[in-house]
């Protein structure tokens, strides 16, 4: 559960990789030197480092040369791609952790940072809403919980899933190049199952937000071959596109647009996101079924309100609004 975190001082593997991809063959002598470190320690990490995925031929008399990077989210590599001033300036990345939720929770409750991030590719306790389980190999796509300090009022704490839905569409759009859409509350839909969910947890004091961390699991290249019976389909943009995409790429452009989503919504008001979440949403207008424990209903979607709540026009043509439940769109 060790994490690398980037402003507090690099892991000795990050500071390795660091001087490693702006050389060509290195001693270990001279690496050695350069990192305050034994050569031990360097033999070490590199092994690590070997051990992780990463091509790193070693020459005697030459030295070390790193020769593939494997596509493990590290933080460098996240922080060169990003232009933002708080989403990802700090970053926690795990290759094995319970859940990037649970420990954005611990983070933000000890002070950390708006913006700050958690990558994870591996989680042993991957959660989705009401405790069911978000799974995913190691590796294979995008676990990463981002924590927020919005200026919003409590009642708007499901703007955080707005933000990152929108953020995802459009992200998706300009990296994979295909169309998804939403469907309320949390899902992200892409030929008609699910490529992408997310979590959204808050604490607050009586009139403001506190912290919120916006959990976020995407399908890159693997989705769960058989939903559980409860479950809908899935797809990973794998499927979708019929080729790899680059997990850091999408990672990258997602923290770009939601950075630049957030402020505006902060300048001008939640009344965008929810513009933009219209335009992309998969129940406007459509026939849908939404339940909770107890209940079924079925009616035409209209939107959603400040709140988030999702307005429905019943099949006996009264409108109600949602806060919770499970949506099936009906075709
Ligand atoms: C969600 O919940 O869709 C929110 C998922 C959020 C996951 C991220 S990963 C990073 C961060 N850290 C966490 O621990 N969580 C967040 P919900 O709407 O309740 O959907 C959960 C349901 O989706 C499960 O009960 C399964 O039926 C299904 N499911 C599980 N894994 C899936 C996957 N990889 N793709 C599609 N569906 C999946």
């Amino acid at each position: 559960m060790k994490a690398l975190d980037h402003k507090t001082p690099p892991h000795p593997k990050e500071v390795i990789l660091g001087v490693l991809s702006q050389s060509d063959f290195i001693s270990g002598e001279v690496l050695a030197k350069q990192l305050g470190m034994t050569r031990p320690a360097v033999w070490k990490y590199i092994a690590q480092l070997k051990e992780e995925g990463f091509g790193i031929e070693s020459i005697q008399g030459r030295g070390y040369r790193l020769k593939a990077v494997p596509d493990i989210l590290y933080p460098d590599l996240i922080r060169q791609k990003i232009n933002t001033r708080r989403f990802g300036q700090k970053i926690f990345h795990f290759l094995r952790t319970d859940s990037t939720n649970i420990q954005a929770r611990s983070l933000a409750a000890d002070g950390a940072p708006e913006g700050t991030l958690l990558v994870a590719e591996y989680q042993e306790k991957g959660k989705g809403r009401l405790d069911r389980q978000w799974q995913s190999p190691s590796g294979k796509n995008l676990l990463f919980s981002l924590i927020l300090r919005p200026d919003w009022p409590p009642q708007q704490a499901f703007y955080g899933t707005v933000l990152a839905s929108v953020s995802l569409c459009r992200t998706i759009r300009e990296v994979a190049g295909i169309e998804v859409g939403i469907k309320w509350p949390n899902d992200l839909y892409s030929g008609g199952k699910k490529l992408a969910g997310i979590l959204t947890e808050f604490a607050t004091d009586p009139d403001r937000i506190e912290y919120m961390i916006v959990g976020i699991g995407i399908n890159c290249n693997w989705a769960p071959p058989k939903p559980p019976p409860e479950g809908q389909p899935a797809t990973s943009l794998l499927q979708e596109t019929g080729h790899k995409i680059s997990r850091l790429r999408l990672l990258t452009c997602f923290l770009n647009q939601a950075e630049n989503l957030y402020e505006k919504a902060g300048n001008e008001g939640v009344g965008l996101l929810k513009e933009e979440w219209n335009r992309y949403s998969l129940v406007i207008n459509r026939p849908v079924t939404i339940s909770n424990n107890q209940n079924t209903w079925t009616g035409i979607g209209q939107g959603i309100d400040d709140f988030g709540a999702l307005i429905l026009r019943l099949d006996n043509g009264q409108q109600e609004k949602f806060l919770a439940g499970d949506v099936r769109l009906r075709f």
